[in-house]
């Protein structure tokens, strides 16, 4: 006879989706609330560097299609919020620990956007990234973050050729700008290849995330993809990635690339990049600033349900 974990295993090795109301372990709860909470934390604080390019894109079409973008991400949170809510996590709780600085998001918004090229090198690398990871996670064992992630994919495809977009335009403009399009992959190559978590011999959480089917492919295997990717891409640019080691090994048909700083990886996880603070005080300024609306909200729906009993 198979006990509770054992059923729980053979369902997840037969491929069938954990729903919220099905028996989990705790330890694969407490996981998927950790990781999705931070995956949403991620997008709304990822709203932040891009947010301040919206005043000044380069023309009304590039802005609408900024402002929507932004807009996508704060969905992107909301539906990952949603989905680690079913875990029986209250979000208030979650929006605490992110203010609080307890739960993590990812390092790569804690990087500063100083031109209007960042706003092409956040698209084409940090979504590029970022899909590369959620194409997999569209597959993960648990039902409800499965299909959010199919949605979020299609959204950030766009997000990705918007980037490739701007910075395939600066890249055929004049010498100025082609030098900003240069400088702005220059900056996000490394942090972009930091989003994937550290080496594989080093990542606490993925042996059991790999087991239970959360995750599916390794940090080390997908950095491995969008680094292969982005060589073939960075061609059409006619621009190139600032590492001197990155070359073709034939003997594994992928790329080989140089070491990344793992000591700046960890003082960014750990608050300490150029602008963790910043980033911290803005969701912090925010949530304080909407308190009459949640307030107005809740007194609104109070108002409606005692209507409905009377
Ligand atoms: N930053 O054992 P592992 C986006 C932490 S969405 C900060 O390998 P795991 C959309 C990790 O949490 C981008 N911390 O961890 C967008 C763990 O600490 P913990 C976000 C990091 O979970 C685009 C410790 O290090 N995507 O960009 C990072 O198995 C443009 C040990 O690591 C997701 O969140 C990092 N980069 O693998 C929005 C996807 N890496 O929690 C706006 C879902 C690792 O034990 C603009 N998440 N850590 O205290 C995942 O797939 C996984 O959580 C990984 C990490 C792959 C991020």
């Amino acid at each position: 006879m198979e006990n509770v974990e054992q059923k729980f295993q053979s369902a997840i090795d037969a491929e069938i989706k954990i729903e919220p109301r099905n028996w989990m372990p705790d330890a694969y709860r407490k996981t998927l609330i950790r990781q999705i909470s931070q995956h949403a934390h991620s997008e709304i604080v990822g709203m932040l560097p891009e947010g301040a390019w919206i005043t000044r894109a380069p023309s009304l079409k590039r802005k609408a299609i900024l402002l929507a973008k932004v807009q996508d991400e704060a969905g992107h949170g909301l539906y990952l919020y949603s989905a680690a809510e079913t875990l029986g996590e209250s979000r208030e709780q979650m929006i605490n620990d992110l203010h609080s600085g307890k739960a993590k998001y990812s390092s790569i918004f804690n990087y500063p956007t100083i031109s209007w090229a960042d706003m092409g090198a956040i698209g084409w690398l940090v979504d590029g990234a970022a899909i590369l990871n959620q194409v997999m996670l569209c597959r993960t064992s648990y039902g409800p973050y499965a299909r959010a992630m199919v949605r979020i994919c299609k959204e950030e495809s766009f997000h990705q050729r918007q980037g490739f977009d701007i910075l395939l335009t600066l890249a055929n403009g004049t010498p100025e700008q082609k030098a900003m399009c240069q400088d702005a992959i220059n900056r996000w190559w490394w942090p972009s290849l930091m989003m994937f978590g550290p080496k594989d011999s080093e990542s606490t959480n993925s042996d059991q995330s790999m087991k239970w089917k959360i995750k599916r492919k390794s940090n080390d295997e997908l950095r491995q993809n969008f680094v292969d990717m982005c060589v073939q891409q960075v061609k059409v640019l006619g621009m190139t990635l600032p590492d001197p080691d990155l070359k073709w090994n034939e003997g594994k048909q992928q790329h080989d690339w140089g070491e990344i700083d793992w000591d700046e990886f960890w003082a960014v996880v750990k608050g300490n990049g150029p602008c963790n603070k910043e980033r911290l005080d803005a969701r912090r300024n925010a949530w304080n600033k909407g308190a009459w609306v949640r307030e107005a909200a809740a007194a609104h729906a109070a108002k409606q349900a005692a209507k409905q009993k009377q």
